[in-house]
């Protein structure tokens, strides 16, 4: 049976198994969420310091990783038009070429880009609120990147979405959405009064309110607006606290790709505040993953569904379907991003002690399953091959080679 995201999340609660975080102090000012893009920034370059100190270290022990050949990632507002453009084209490239899924296995994954899509919704339950969450989505967005690289002759690295940046700009005012040939698309088609969107309605937890965007229906402009979304609904929240989800998520359901920007959400859970307390507070990979998915009954969707929700749409609100936006890697690589300052700030411990990698192999824990450990394989279906958690704790060991700028 698939349920809804905050379904699961209220069963346990029910059982009592996790604690709501303390409340941290609020302010009515929106001066801290500025100023604190600064303290990140400066976070990121400590990061980046630190990164090429281990980089050359391992350099001298052998390691093919070296800071003459490494990838920078870098922020969507930081390219060029030209390099936006060939990003963009990279995407539009993989969603031309046919998938590598049999249709015996998903008969909706009908091109290279839905391999991603499929094998994300085949997995959902095995890959959130796991202990392998962050290591799972930083091979599947590198394996992504790699097929961009590898399969549609891209030649750059994988763009991020800095929300803490559109939490004060304004995500539908983002150059990321403008709807130019060089951007990731527009916001969807304005819907006029649509309700909150209602996350645990159904549930014993206090329900969240999030307020719909300025947009709800299909891509108005711009590269994506053209595009077919061929996987899911799998549990797709919609304004007025409803949610949809089709009998096979991994049949063909063909449908426009539909936005609802949130400056509201984007403000509320992912501002630089919401990213600085993530970065800083947790002392364990477990706290730090909790937090960024947002500990159930704690009142907050955290930096991961911050992102997800103030992108909304379909497949946007979808946690299953969510890769079938295109926007879904520029947002799992700021995800990334945030991990690797964390993990930067304690490298041996945080990438390999046993404080780096904690949690089950369930959503949840429900139905209560082994710890994650590092010799288990994160599996990626016909996106790509698996590989051992121990491979992918370093951005700068394993198969990877990249930096964050
Ligand atoms: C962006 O969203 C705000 C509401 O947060 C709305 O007032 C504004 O018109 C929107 N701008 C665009 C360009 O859609
Ligand atoms: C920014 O995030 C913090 C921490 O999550 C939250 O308390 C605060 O209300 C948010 N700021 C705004 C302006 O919503
Ligand atoms: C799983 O991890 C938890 C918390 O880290 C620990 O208390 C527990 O003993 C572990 N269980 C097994 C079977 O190793
Ligand atoms: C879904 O997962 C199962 C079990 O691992 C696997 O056999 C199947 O091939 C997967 N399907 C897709 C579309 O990835
Ligand atoms: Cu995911």
């Amino acid at each position: 049976m698939r349920v809804s995201f905050l379904a699961v999340l209220a069963l346990n609660a029910a059982s009592g198994v996790l604690a709501a975080p303390a409340q941290g102090t609020t302010t009515t000012s929106a001066a801290p969420e500025v100023t604190n893009i600064d303290e990140i920034s400066s976070l990121a370059q400590d990061a980046y310091e630190q990164a090429q100190e281990l980089v050359e270290n391992a350099e001298k022990r052998g390691s093919t990783c070296s800071w003459s050949n490494i990838r920078i990632r870098r922020e969507w507002n930081t390219l060029s038009k030209t390099q936006k453009k060939s990003y963009v084209d990279a995407v539009k490239c993989l969603q031309a070429k046919p998938a590598l899924t049999p249709a015996s296995a998903a008969p909706g994954a009908k091109t290279r880009f839905d391999d991603f899509v499929a094998t994300h919704i085949n997995q959902t339950l095995s890959i959130h609120y796991t202990g392998n969450f962050l290591s799972w989505h930083r091979y599947f967005t590198w394996l992504y990147e790699e097929a961009l690289r590898e399969e549609c002759g891209y030649t750059g690295t994988q763009p991020y979405w800095d929300w803490a940046i559109t939490a004060v700009s304004g995500v539908n005012k983002s150059s990321i959405f403008d709807g130019t040939a060089y951007s990731m698309g527009s916001d969807g088609a304005y819907i006029a009064g649509q309700e909150d969107v209602v996350l645990g309605a159904s549930s014993g937890l206090p329900p969240i309110y999030l307020p719909a965007g300025s947009g709800g229906g299909c891509v108005k402009t711009g590269p994506f607006s053209d595009m077919s979304v061929n996987l899911g609904p799998a549990a797709l929240d919609l304004p007025g606290g409803t949610s949809v989800s089709v009998t096979n998520p991994l049949a063909w359901n063909p449908r426009c790709l539909k936005r609802d920007l949130s400056n509201a959400v984007n403000t509320r859970y992912a501002n630089a505040t919401s990213i600085l307390k993530n970065i800083l507070k947790p002392q364990t990979v477990y706290d730090f993953q909790m937090m960024m998915q947002g500990v159930p009954g704690g009142g907050d969707i955290g930096i991961h569904g911050g992102g997800h929700y103030s992108l909304g749409g379909d497949p946007g609100r979808d946690v299953y379907t969510s890769p079938g936006d295109p926007a879904f890697y520029l947002h799992h690589s700021m995800i990334d991003r945030v991990w690797w300052i964390w993990q930067m700030l304690s490298p041996s411990k945080r990438q390999y002690g046993s404080i780096a990698l904690q949690g089950t192999n369930t959503f949840l824990d429900i139905p209560a399953s082994a710890n994650t450990t590092f010799n288990d394989y994160v599996e990626y279906g016909w996106a790509g091959e698996k590989r051992q958690i121990k491979d992918l704790m370093s951005t700068l060991d394993g198969p990877f080679c990249y930096v964050y700028l």
